[in-house]
């Protein structure tokens, strides 16, 4: 029985799926966590969500959290102004896995699974969550907008507060080797950033997701498999 955590799939369908599959090998004594931004960027988001039910429906043990991605849509579904913003942040590429034009045009149980999402979960002395904590606040898990959208928030970490915890966390891309390194200080620095950059195949050391498992302490990777070409012209590289 292992503990497994994947986070910034950014619908890279097929990737996601030959790491949960053929990479980890998961198996029904297995927990998956998956810490967010499932949507965005990559062709298939719809997908990720089938896939994704697929496994629940198999018997398979899955526990999702949201990620700020999956926030900005909900923003949309409800009307807040941010649908432009969204379609720059990669969501056009949502629309087309769906062949919708506007995001009330997705399917409900779509909508239902984003807005169940969890802000963090704590398995044994991990706390998971998509982006970071904010020490900033009073109490850094009622902080939710923190835990979606941290960035550079490691050296503000209160490890007193933290104790012997450890935050396993996604967001901000890591290269490969990057990553690895963050492994290798874990025991002492107590925060793994396991974002490797999956939609990042133009940029050099980016373009891998990974799987952290948190039984064994080691690392899986998979180089991203999705055609990353319409998005890569959307941005223009
Ligand atoms: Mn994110």
């Amino acid at each position: 029985m292992r503990k497994i955590a994947i986070s910034d799939i950014h619908g890279c369908y097929l990737t996601f799926k030959k790491l949960v599959r053929d990479v980890v090998q998961l198996t029904k004594e297995d927990e998956l966590y998956l810490l967010g931004d499932y949507v965005d960027r990559g062709p298939g988001s719809k997908q990720v969500f089938d896939f994704i039910f697929e496994l629940k429906d198999e018997g398979y043990k899955v526990r999702c959290l949201i990620g700020n991605h999956e926030e900005v849509f909900l923003e949309c579904i409800r009307g807040r102004g941010r649908f432009a913003s969204w379609l720059q942040f990669g969501g056009r590429m949502t629309l087309d896995s769906f062949i919708v034009n506007q995001p009330d045009q997705i399917p409900e149980k779509y909508i239902r699974f984003m807005e169940d999402l969890e802000y963090y979960i704590q398995v044994d002395n991990h706390i998971l969550v998509h982006a970071g904590l904010d020490f900033g606040s009073i109490d850094p898990l009622k902080n939710t907008y923190g835990m979606t959208w941290s960035r550079d928030w490691e050296t503000s970490a209160d490890m007193d507060w933290l104790g012997s915890r450890r935050v396993i966390y996604g967001h901000t891309p890591k290269t490969k080797s990057q990553v690895e390194f963050l492994l290798e200080h874990f025991p002492k620095h107590q925060l793994l950033n396991i974002d490797a950059g999956c939609y990042g195949t133009y940029i050099p050391g980016y373009g891998n997701l990974a799987a952290f498992d948190m039984t064994n302490q080691t690392l899986h990777f998979q180089r991203n498999i999705d055609n990353m070409n319409a998005w890569r012209s959307h941005v223009g590289h």
